[in-house]
């Protein structure tokens, strides 16, 4: 039987190197497009990158960018795919206030290259649109499914916004298969540093190993329904599995303050945090050190009792927020038998494990 050929844009993000792991051991020839940099942008790919049976054999990678049109319609001519994964993004809330106009460029008319390109080229496949819960922005109703009215908060939402009913309007005015995933934060050792999990584990690991002093957070009453990446990345597939195409949420259905994700970091650690003060002037100090599995010895630990390890400064706080996000991906199980497994202490624990042992070998 033919093998199946999936074209993947964002190939070197978290996802797409989550997503590619699993086609790949699906047995898809994967195709992934990738930016011109002037450093190195496949680490997250490069235990595949890097192996001779898989680089030309089955993974083939091409520079592009969807914010250029020739290169998407050729690519797209040139792959012949039977699945296309829309990944690439400007994907920073934060960073999307400083640049919106670039993030419109890339997160809203980028969907619309594509799907033009699919239109024009008159190829048969199926299209996936990262979408997210940040369309639901300044929530409507608790949790958000798939029926919650949008109000989104940031250029970023706004961007996604329109990606999200163009890949409507395109399925309904041309009948193309084209999907959204409306997916919930999800996280991973291999999340961007910048991003809140991420910067706090990184940040801890640094903090007890003595590489750093603070970590400074911006709100810290945001409430997020966090997942595993890579389980996210399989429902992204069962999308392109269904029958027919249609829009789903996934998320786990549990929401926890960025404090709690603080909290819990340090506890893997062997720190006990106490909290004192009130909204900027918050800080978290130490208040018991314990022996725990990861660090071993607590003598190990930098950090005295009393010190104070986070602090806020509201350079990180956002024009607009989303306060609460909390996902009910009801349909999700239904349709797709798609649900999360790993909870939110097992995800903590997975990324600071990690980010503990990167700090320790490599020593920054
Ligand atoms: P990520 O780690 O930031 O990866 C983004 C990817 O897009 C990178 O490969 C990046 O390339 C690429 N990219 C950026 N601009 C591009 C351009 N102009 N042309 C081509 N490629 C470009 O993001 P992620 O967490 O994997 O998320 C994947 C997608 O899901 C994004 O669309 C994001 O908005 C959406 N999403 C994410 C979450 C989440 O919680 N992770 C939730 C909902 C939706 P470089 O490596 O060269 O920068
Ligand atoms: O980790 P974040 O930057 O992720 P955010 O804004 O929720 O966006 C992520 O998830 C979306 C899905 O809902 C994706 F569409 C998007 O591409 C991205 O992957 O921030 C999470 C929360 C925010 O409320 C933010 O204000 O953490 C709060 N926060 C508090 N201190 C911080 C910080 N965020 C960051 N990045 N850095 C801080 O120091």
């Amino acid at each position: 039987m033919k093998k199946k050929i999936a074209l993947i844009t964002g190939i070197t993000g978290q996802d797409g190197s989550y997503l590619t792991e699993i086609l790949l051991g699906k047995d898809y020839e994967v195709h992934g497009i990738i930016r011109r940099s002037s450093s190195f942008n496949t680490g997250r790919i490069d235990h595949l990158y890097n192996n001779p049976d898989i680089l030309n054999k089955k993974l083939f990678l091409h520079y592009g960018d969807v914010t250029d049109t020739s290169n998407l319609n050729r690519l797209i001519e040139k792959t012949q795919p039977d699945e296309i994964y829309n990944l690439a993004a400007q994907s920073h809330v934060k960073v999307s206030f400083e640049i919106p106009e670039y993030t419109a460029e890339v997160d809203a008319i980028g969907t619309l290259r594509f799907l033009d390109a699919i239109r024009e080229t008159g190829i048969r496949t199926k299209f996936y649109q990262a979408s997210t819960s940040e369309l639901f922005g300044k929530v409507q109703e608790i949790p958000q499914d798939e029926k919650t009215p949008f109000y989104p908060r940031s250029p970023y939402g706004a961007a996604k916004i329109y990606g999200y009913w163009i890949v409507i309007n395109y399925r309904e005015a041309y009948n193309l298969f084209a999907c959204n995933g409306i997916l919930f934060n999800h996280e991973s050792p291999r999340r961007g540093e910048t991003f809140v999990t991420r910067k706090i584990t990184r940040a801890v690991s640094r903090i007890l190993l003595g590489k750093q002093s603070k970590l400074y957070l911006g709100n810290l009453n945001a409430k997020r329904d966090w997942g595993y990446a890579p389980e996210f990345c399989e429902g992204m597939w069962l999308m392109l599995q269904q029958k027919n195409p249609e829009d789903f949420v996934l998320a786990t259905g549990e929401t926890h303050t960025v404090r709690e994700f603080t909290d819990l970091t340090f506890k893997e650690l062997g720190i006990e945090l106490e909290w004192k003060g009130k909204e900027q002037d918050e800080k978290g100090l130490i208040k018991k050190i314990s022996e725990c599995a990861i660090v071993g010895d607590k003598k190990n630990i930098i950090p005295k009792i009393g010190d104070v390890v986070v602090e806020v400064d509201k350079g990180y706080y956002r024009p607009t927020e989303v306060d609460i996000l909390i996902g009910n991906s009801a349909k999700a199980k239904e349709k797709l038998g798609w649900q999360t497994k790993t909870k939110f202490n097992e995800l903590v624990k997975i990324m600071i494990e990690s980010d503990y042992r990167k700090v320790l070998k490599r020593g920054y």
